[in-house]
């Protein structure tokens, strides 16, 4: 069809809008020089084509895929403010952009002012865009579900992570309710002996921190014999063990001048911000345990501030595809591991089982549920898996959510995490169901497959190896007797009885691998087998390292029976420790407990002092210091208060 044709639908004989501007300026130089009527077509058709090209134009920015980026490349492209840095990425996509940056820096063709560079190098970052977005898409697709879900929640978790750390930084930590705490302070025994044996106890607590103080202030440990610090692996270079496990013991002593003087040193040199691989476990139950405790029984700001922030950094410990956190984490880098001895590249049942109480007050003390959720994780992968005879096997691969050696054992490995159900059940106010199942169901098996009797009676907890019996018991095992205890009020129809009287049982057994022994301390481990009962056998079995776990069955046996027996054999240990233990220097570890002269290991454990002697000093007061309903005691004895029903709980969102 001829153009002119077309002509008179557009015409516009006062030459005005957009044919009269447009032909004013692309036909003027014909102005005048021609009839009126070939002027006009001549400014429609350039008009026409023009606007062709304009459409044209507009066409490929609208049907491209990314139209946005594209709009900010082509239409903002003179506000370097609005290009994502993302698009300086190296990379395939990156070149044709970095070659049109390279001109404009070298002033060649396409420098600024060029149209024709502009262009070219808007058409470059289009097509780096486009490429991107692709790769994007392309990567997105070629992931699993449960990668992407674990991208989605590493997103959300850095977003809470930066979040706690403003918080912590700028001390804007949610209020919280402290009263009532019940019994944090006690009045005097009325008993004049039971008085004075608790204030010997206090004596050994002094003569502990005094010698800590004197000759290893702000190391992790002492070593009462050679009189130096010592350093523990398990909290890479982190500092001040001891300072924060004794705080809670220094409190409830009265050890007044000792509290504030370790309470300055946390303010002032406590200290997580180091390139430092340390055991999660052990910093969570020593560092974030003990914090947590001198928190609650003292108010003071600065615990939970540092409580709160070391949770924070344990935070990469939990990724992992199944969310069972490494056993291992440089709290620097974020970069987690597993013991290399561990079966299978495993985690430990004792260790990924023994975060719950204090990662539940982690988010109550911080007001985000982040903490909490990583533990009900932990909780929901356990309760999901299938359990061999209903047992816990103390390995776990991270990676597959899988078992991955059939090793139980409610001694060293496993231990605490039984401990945990019963008091995250008790810690709750009762209100945690699915706990106090798991517990339930868990030692109901444990009684099934583990639990003997020897043969002149004495009750033991063996270790179970796919399904064979190894006849020994760990001195770590022993706090299972105060762990029956404290669970029998509240056990399945009928059983209250029957594992209170389990729990004396295994009390009985511990003390007799005491006495059976030298220095009236007992062994690592100990054996019913090759005609011996509850005595170690082998050398490496021998040595005593100044461990709680008998003293605190015996604590929770006098709370709950008030049987004398149990003040008595405590006061046997109080001897035996000043006896065999007691140097000049502090308190020492023992390498054989059966040799009839003392070899020690010159270490003073900074257990000795938040545990052992934490203990000792509750069996000879009254009932009403820290009263059982009301405070737990998390495995190292850091006191945790029991969240009422009446508190605004922090929501859980299960992953
Ligand atoms: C402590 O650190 C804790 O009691 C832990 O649960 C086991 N080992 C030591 C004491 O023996």
């Amino acid at each position: 069809m001829p153009a002119g044709g077309l002509l008179p639908l557009f015409s516009s004989p006062a030459g005005s809008g957009l044919g009269g501007g447009l032909g004013g300026g692309l036909g003027g130089g014909r102005k005048g020089s021609g009839p009126a009527a070939f002027r006009l077509t001549e400014k429609f058709v350039l008009l026409l084509v023009f606007s062709a090209f304009i459409t044209l134009c507009f066409g490929a920015i609208f049907f491209l895929p990314d139209s946005s980026k594209l709009l900010s490349g082509v239409l903002f492209h003179s506000s370097p403010a609005l290009q994502p840095p993302a698009d300086r990425k190296p990379g395939p996509g990156a070149r044709a952009e970095d070659a049109a940056d390279g001109r404009a820096r070298r002033g060649e063709e396409g420098a600024p002012g060029d149209p024709a560079a502009a262009v070219e190098d808007n058409l470059a970052r289009i097509r780096e865009n486009h490429e991107r977005a692709l790769r994007e898409a392309k990567e997105t697709l070629q992931k699993l579900p449960e990668e992407i879900q674990r991208d989605i929640l590493m997103e959300k978790e850095k977003v809470a992570q930066d979040q706690l750390s403003n918080r912590v930084g700028f001390k804007m930590l949610p209020p919280v309710d402290l009263a009532p705490l019940v019994g944090a302070i006690d009045r005097e025994p009325a008993d004049a002996a039971i008085r004075e044996k608790r204030e010997k106890i206090k004596e050994m607590m002094k003569h502990a921190w005094n010698n800590y103080k004197r000759y290893a202030w702000g190391k992790n440990e002492l070593k009462p014999v050679s009189k130096g610090g010592h350093s523990s692996s398990l909290f890479g270079n982190i500092q001040g063990a001891t300072i924060v496990d004794a705080l809670d013991t220094l409190f409830i002593m009265k050890m007044k001048d000792e509290f504030e003087e370790a309470k300055a040193w946390v303010d002032e040199n406590l200290n997580f911000n180091m390139n430092a691989e340390v055991s999660v476990f052990e910093v969570n139950i020593r560092f974030v345990g003990g914090l947590i405790s001198a928190y609650y029984l003292s108010g003071e700001e600065i615990f939970r501030k540092k409580a709160v922030e070391l949770g924070v950094k344990l935070l990469p410990a939990f990724h992992t595809p199944s969310g069972i956190p490494w056993a291992l984490l440089n709290i620097k880098s974020g970069i987690g591991r597993n013991w290399p001895w561990a079966s299978g590249g495993s985690s430990i049942l004792a260790e990924f089982g023994t975060l719950h109480l204090e990662f539940i007050h982690l988010s109550y003390l911080s007001g985000n549920p982040i903490f909490a959720d990583k533990v009900m994780n932990i909780r929901t992968v356990l309760n999901n898996l299938e359990k061999p005879q209903g047992l816990y096997p103390n390995y776990l691969n991270p990676n597959s959510g899988q078992w991955a050696q059939y090793h139980v054992s409610v001694g060293g490995l496993g231990d605490s995490f039984y401990e945990y159900l019963l008091k995250a059940w008790l810690m709750s106010d009762k209100t945690d169901l699915q706990a106090k199942k798991m517990y339930f169901d868990a030692i109901k098996a444990i009684e099934t497959h583990l639990i003997r009797k020897s043969r002149n009676g004495l009750t033991y907890i063996a270790e179970w190896k796919g399904g064979l019996l190894e006849h020994k018991m760990g001195h770590l095992t022993c706090f299972a007797g105060g762990m029956f205890a404290l669970g029998a009020d509240n056990a399945p129809e009928g059983l209250t009885q029957h594992y209170l009287q389990l729990g004396a049982e295994i009390a009985r057994t511990c003390h007799e691998s005491y006495n059976r022994t030298f220095a009236k301390l007992g062994p690592e481990a100990f054996r019913f087998d090759g005609g011996v009962e509850a005595i170690a056998t082998r050398q490496n079995e021998k040595y005593y390292i100044l461990r709680p776990e008998v003293v605190e069955t015996y604590m929770y046996m006098w709370r709950l029976t008030h049987d004398p027996k149990y003040r008595k054999w405590a006061w046997e240990a109080v001897e035996a420790l000043e006896k065999h233990c007691r140097v000049k220097g502090g308190y020492s570890g023992l390498r054989d407990v059966y040799f009839h002269k003392e070899s020690y290991d010159d270490v003073q454990q900074s257990f000795f002092l938040a545990e052992t002697l934490k203990y000792l000093y509750l069996i000879f007061s009254d009932d009403d210091l820290l009263p059982l309903e009301h405070w737990i005691f998390n495995t190292e004895a850091h006191l945790l208060p029991v969240l009422s029903r009446d508190i605004k709980k922090v929501e859980v969102n299960e992953k």
